[in-house]
């Protein structure tokens, strides 16, 4: 495998899948700040994936028994520095999940982080596959009423997260050479309220996920930045009103990312939905 992949992580339904099958088109339309230089050999699965947006409707989720996917992109900066082959393994969220609770990567997967020149970590609002520890006991009783009480041996989201910055500490963060980058991602950033946004997703961390808020905060061997993100601008399943206004346009006007104006401290929408990858490339 390539030693310059960029590593997508994330629990169950963060919204890893989704981004890639957005992402193709903004590398491929070559207008953001990261441009694809070459068409991708195999990406058969990433077409599908964008498909679905093309198509109104967000991918589903990828099935854990799934093969895992690579997406690799022959890319660049828009000014043709930092030219690099980028893989972006897909592999579904219960994967890594099952990694974390087991205390087991395997080797495979520890070759990959050592060699990845970044990581995107994915968190998503309104997940409802996101387990939460306060309410474990309560949700658990009614899981169990429905007969569906197979949420036992789901870690809390947090821990999990937690346990993944530490692989990422210990593998990427090995190098003798620069620090590597982590650009955290909160998806659907569509769906939080005005205040929220102005906020940023750092201080959503901070007060939705304070353990993982207070590890990023503590790490002092990756470089962290911030991003909120929309893959299409809007909720496709739960506002009929938003798909409507949707499908009138393609793709390509629909979208993007949440970044702060380090010389302000404003947040803003940003259409090129490959700056979480520049950064983690190092731009
Ligand atoms: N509103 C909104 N919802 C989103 C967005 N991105 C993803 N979602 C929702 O999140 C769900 C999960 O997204 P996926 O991309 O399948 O997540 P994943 O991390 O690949 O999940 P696994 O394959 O299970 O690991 C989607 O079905 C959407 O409902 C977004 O930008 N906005
Ligand atoms: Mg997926």
């Amino acid at each position: 495998m390539t030693n310059r992949s960029v590593i997508l992580l994330g629990g169950p339904d963060s919204g890893k899948s989704n981004y890639i099958g957005r992402l193709w088109p903004a590398l491929d339309a070559k207008a953001g700040l990261v441009i694809a230089t070459s068409q991708p050999r195999d990406i058969g699965y990433v077409l599908d994936t964008a498909d679905h947006l093309f198509q109104g409707r967000f991918a589903p989720r990828t099935e854990h028994n799934e093969e895992r996917r690579d997406f690799e992109v022959p890319v660049a900066l828009c000014d043709g520095t930092h030219a690099s082959s980028i893989v972006i393994p897909d592999i579904s969220g219960e994967l890594w999940q099952t990694a974390v609770r087991e205390s087991e990567i395997t080797e495979d997967w520890m070759d990959e982080l050592k060699a990845a020149r970044g990581a995107l970590l994915f968190i998503r609002v309104g997940s409802d596959q996101d387990v939460r520890p306060l309410d474990w006991v309560t949700s658990r009783k009614l899981l169990a009423k429905v007969g569906q009480d197979d949420d036992r041996d789901k870690i809390p989201t947090q821990v999990m997260i937690c346990e993944l910055v530490r692989y990422l500490e210990l593998t990427m963060g090995s190098r003798d050479d620069s620090k590597p980058r982590l650009s955290v991602i909160v998806a659907a950033w569509d769906r939080v309220d005005p205040k929220t946004f102005d906020e940023g997703p750092r201080a959503y961390l901070g007060r939705e996920y304070p353990l993982i808020a207070g590890r990023l905060l503590d790490t002092t061997k990756l470089d962290v930045s911030y991003f909120g993100l929309s893959v299409v601008g809007g909720d496709l399943t739960d506002d009929p009103e938003f798909r409507e206004q949707y499908l009138e346009n393609s793709l390509d006007q629909h979208g993007w990312v949440a970044i702060n104006d380090p010389k302000t401290g404003l947040w803003s929408k940003d259409r090129d939905l490959t700056r979480p990858i520049a950064w983690a490339i190092g731009a």
